[in-house]
């Protein structure tokens, strides 16, 4: 078990975020950065500990997260701060050793340069990304107090008096018209793995999973020197959404199979926009279950509900493998730019989603999911039992001219081709040290 006042806040209960900045940045003089690191360390990073008490006084309605608009004055504005190095920005502070593969060589080498994982286009990363950056800090919460916190702490701990140089800001923030959902226009943040001996009271809650996997797959322990105890890797990616692309893609291709839009775009993720299952609710929207975790794809191997490559069946197979855990990541990324509006005409918007996700192995998080889960056409292998070529997944498959299986209205198979709808703007793999590690490293 975690000890929760090392543990930063993001990767376990996660930081709340109405509003968020990513602050990237590059060390040019370590021993200015030193000092600061360690005020930062002990004054101003949220551990898990920390964010839990403010969970409790922040959220006087226990669903003031994802409710309407309307219930939002009684969200207490709020900050939290977390941190995190590249390998680069690791070893300036003195800490060599980390195991992960992937980590190691960096985002923009495995991910463009034929390491076999996704097929970025090079030409649409951000120039800095490209450059690599030492590390980010992450500030989230309400807007106006995120902002002032960013202000306060670029006059005292971060410019070049104190040996740090930014080298890109971006700004998330949670759509305003349908808070708690992504671009698409789909709830986010329903499904994620549940911690044993951390979120075992919430596992027992009706509609929940019941499986807990074990917090080692998200926080590093045994697999890495043990100064990186109470660690994570996290995995930031800046995907680029074609939200006009995407429906207008739906509303041609929904008659010939037989459904209404609405349908399709169910099909396509697994969830209807509200966030049920559609494994559940194969025929229309149930808004009022919206949270509902606890189905499983067992009795469907036909895939006629929910097809083999909708986004969340690619990307948690649940019962398609027989439940095996250990390849869970946890998400907390966050929309950027404007929301869609019907009737805009293609591709005027840079909006998207900042993901962010949280694991103790690349190479069995992210890395593992999006190469041999989401960009491989045969999975999940149940679906060859009854002859059934999956496709890749028509959300994040990577690829141009992807295609995909899909049972239609009607029940018949049938297959669908499309090019992506999510780009690449580039990202980084970071380590998201433990409160103790961040001193270590302020200290030499
Ligand atoms: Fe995905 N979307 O809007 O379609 N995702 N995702 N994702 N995703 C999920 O269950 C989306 C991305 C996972 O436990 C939902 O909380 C978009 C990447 C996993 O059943 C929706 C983007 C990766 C789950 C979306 C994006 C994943 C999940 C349903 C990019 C990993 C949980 C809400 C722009 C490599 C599955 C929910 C489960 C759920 C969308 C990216 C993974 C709506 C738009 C890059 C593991």
């Amino acid at each position: 078990k975690p000890n929760l006042d090392n543990l930063q806040a993001d990767i376990w209960p996660g930081l709340l975020k109405f509003y968020q900045i990513f602050y990237f940045f590059n060390i040019d003089e370590v021993p200015k950065f030193r000092p600061q690191l360690k005020i930062l360390a002990d004054t101003v990073i949220t551990s898990a500990s920390g964010a839990q008490a403010m969970r409790d006084e922040i959220l006087v309605s226990k669903s003031a997260q994802a409710a309407d608009i309307a219930t939002r004055p009684q969200v207490v504005p709020m900050a939290g701060v977390n941190i995190a190095f590249s390998k680069v920005g690791m070893e300036k502070l003195g800490k060599e050793g980390l195991k992960d593969e992937a980590f190691n060589h960096g985002q923009f080498k495995s991910m463009t340069q034929g390491e076999g994982v996704g097929q970025d286009q090079e030409d649409n990363w951000l120039e800095t990304f490209k450059n690599g950056v030492d590390g980010v800090l992450l500030i989230c919460g309400t807007k106006d107090k995120v902002e002032a916190r960013l202000k306060h702490l670029e006059e005292e701990n971060l410019g070049s008096s104190c040996g740090v140089k930014v080298a890109e800001v971006l700004r998330g923030e949670d759509l305003k018209s349908r808070p708690g959902h992504e671009h698409f226009g789909f709830k986010d943040g329903i499904s994620q793995p549940l911690l044993k001996g951390l979120d075992d009271a919430q596992a027992k809650l009706p509609n929940k999973r019941h499986i807990l996997t074990d917090p080692g797959t998200i926080i590093t322990g045994k697999d890495e020197p043990s100064w990186a105890t109470d660690g994570s890797y996290m995995a930031f990616r800046m995907l680029k959404q074609f939200v006009p692309e995407f429906r207008s893609f739906v509303e041609t291709e929904a008659p010939g199979l037989n459904y209404t839009p609405a349908q399709l775009r169910a099909r396509l993720v697994g969830r209807w926009e509200s966030g049920a299952p559609v494994q559940v609710f194969p025929n229309v929207d149930n808004p009022k279950e919206a949270e509902k975790n606890d189905f499983d794809y067992t009795e469907d191997l036909e895939d006629k509900n929910c097809p083999f490559a909708a986004h969340i069946r690619k990307t948690k197979p649940r019962g398609d493998l027989g439940d095996r855990t250990g390849y869970d990541i946890m998400r907390r990324g966050i929309p950027y730019g404007k929301e869609f509006v019907s009737g805009e005409e293609k591709m005027p918007e840079d909006r998207g989603l900042l993901f962010v996700c949280y694991q103790s192995s690349l190479a069995k998080g992210f890395q593992f999911i999006t190469k041999n889960w989401i960009n491989n056409k045969r999975f999940p292998p149940r679906a060859t039992s009854v002859d059934v070529t999956p496709g890749i997944d028509p959300i994040m498959g990577s690829s141009r001219m992807n295609n995909m299986s899909i049972v239609d209205g009607k029940g018949a198979r049938k297959s669908i081709n499309f090019d992506s709808f999510v780009q690449s703007k580039g990202g980084e793999y970071f380590f998201m040290p433990s409160l103790p590690l961040l001193r270590e490293m302020a200290t030499v």
